[in-house]
């Protein structure tokens, strides 16, 4: 059972406008949002609402845009340069993000970024209510958008959060946090990748929020808000088809060519301080001296997406991350060995593929993670059952892939001993570790996750209904 009309409201489009010579054009946008969402949209009779990855200051321009993006059923959001340093930059990236993954330090609670990130989320609600009709199921993302349900009147109103939702004690660290849950309250939905995410936003609610009232968090309950979790997932299907193509297969052979008799640990994430990339690298440095017996043998290839570069904690975590990338190589490597390779750009889906195709290990160590869709994909590309996932225990996707080498990314030793452990480890070890995994991920993919949290949409207006009914 899906909606007949859906609109997704986002901060970013699936897709990203971009200047040329002659006007603009558009590429594919990165990001777990993107990934996870876009599967759905191209299946889907659904349109997008969110700002199109670039400031334009003219209405000439303006329309220009519209019109390139009215065919992909993409509505822009238009933001002034101003408006998205203070919002994005600003709310979402130096006060929501850091907080919600537990790392107050990067925090600057400037009162201007809650006043830009109240006019942006008022500017989105705007849009919302001028294209949106009322019989159309309304679908809110993430954090950046935690206030729009207060600008918006809408009937069937459902909000996804993509990442962690901390504790009750880090959620009210923020000024401004009755404000932001009794928003979100506004929606009949809401749901989080975990349960420990709802029970935390439950005790949040409680304690912060004005009209939060036990009763609004019953399961049956159909005046009030419907709060559940249920983990993203990806294409499952797509990525295992996507590396069967000959040119990824051509690609993948390639990357073992250049890597002969070295064994690739992969890792795949956005340049993020939640993402734990220090220290996996510490942990790598820390394996190279210990066991001398890989020198030569194994590459660390770490592909990593830049992101929020404008955001200062960004620029000097970059710094970190060069400065170390560039020690551990000056420390342990040869003439014909690297043992870090590093990359600092967006590849392309196939690339991307034939990496995860080519990997005896995918090493994820996020500090914290919503969910991490990246653990997912890599066991979608194992079309041999074979490869070893290692994977943080702060991950929301640990919850679902159990059969992972798990590892506490904050204990340096114990990542060096899983990462040891995943090396030598039996054959027919890794075949049962891998196919459990892999009926995880083909078992519930982003469909399965669309259709549960369409059916529990669902039921609960027919509950609504019947309600209305008596
Ligand atoms: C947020 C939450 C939650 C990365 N590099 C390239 C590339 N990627 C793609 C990966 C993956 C996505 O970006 C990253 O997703 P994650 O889930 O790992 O992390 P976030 O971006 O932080 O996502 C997260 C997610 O939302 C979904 O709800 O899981 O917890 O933080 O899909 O493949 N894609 C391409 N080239 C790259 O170089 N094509």
């Amino acid at each position: 059972m899906k909606p007949e009309n859906i609109y997704i409201v986002s901060n970013r489009l699936p897709v990203t406008v971009m200047r040329t010579e002659n006007g603009f054009t558009v590429t594919q946008s990165n990001g777990g949002l993107a990934t996870a969402l876009g599967s759905v949209f191209h299946q889907q009779n659904s349109y997008w609402i969110g700002w199109p990855g670039i400031i334009v200051d003219n209405e000439k321009e303006e329309q220009l845009v519209k019109e390139l993006l009215e065919p992909l059923r993409c509505i822009p959001v238009f933001l002034s340069q101003e408006e998205f340093d203070g919002y994005y930059n600003g709310f979402s990236n130096a006060i929501l993000w850091p907080l919600f993954h537990y790392h107050p330090g990067h925090c600057i609670f400037d009162d201007e970024y809650w006043l830009a990130y109240r006019n942006v989320n008022s500017k989105f609600g705007s849009v919302v209510s001028a294209h949106v009709p009322q019989d159309a199921f309304l679908w809110i993302h993430d954090y950046q958008l935690m206030l729009l349900p207060f600008y918006i009147n809408h009937s069937n109103l459902s909000y996804f959060h993509h990442i962690h939702f901390p504790s009750q004690e880090v959620f009210g660290i923020i000024p401004w946090r009755s404000d932001l849950l009794d928003a979100l309250l506004k929606c009949r939905h809401i749901v989080f990748q975990t349960e420990k995410d709802r029970v935390n936003f439950k005790d949040a609610c409680l304690k912060y929020a004005s009209k939060a009232h036990p009763d609004l968090f019953n399961t049956h309950s159909s005046l009030g808000t419907k709060v559940s979790a249920h983990p993203i997932s990806i294409d499952a299907f797509d990525f295992s088809q996507t590396v069967q193509k000959n040119a990824v297969q051509t690609m993948t052979r390639e990357i073992h060519d250049v890597f002969a008799n070295q064994r690739i640990i992969l890792s795949v994430d956005r340049l993020d301080y939640s993402k734990g990339i220090l220290e996996r690298l510490e942990a790598f440095r820390l394996l190279l001296k210990d066991f001398p017996q890989y020198h030569e043998k194994l590459v660390l290839l770490m592909l990593v997406v830049p992101s929020r570069s404008d955001v200062p904690s960004y620029e000097e975590h970059k710094r970190k991350v060069d400065e170390l990338v560039g020690n551990i190589n000056s420390e342990y490597a040869s003439l014909g060995w690297r043992p870090v390779h590093y990359y600092y750009q967006q590849v392309n889906r196939d690339t991307l593929c034939a990496y995860y195709a080519a990997a005896d290990v995918c090493l994820v160590t996020s500090l914290r993670d919503g969910l991490n869709l990246v653990s997912k994909e890599y066991v979608a590309c194992r079309t041999k059952n074979n490869g070893v996932l290692i994977l943080s225990e702060m991950a929301g996707a640990a919850e679902e892939l159990t059969y992972a080498l798990k590892i506490h990314p904050y204990d340096i030793k114990q990542m060096v001993v899983a990462i040891a452990y995943a090396l030598e480890m039996e054959k027919s070890e890794e075949n049962v570790r891998m196919t459990a995994l892999k009926k995880k991920v083909f078992g519930y993919t982003v469909f399965d996750w669309l259709d549960t949290i369409f059916q529990e949409v669902f039921c609960m207006y027919e509950e609504l209904k019947y309600s209305f009914e008596q």
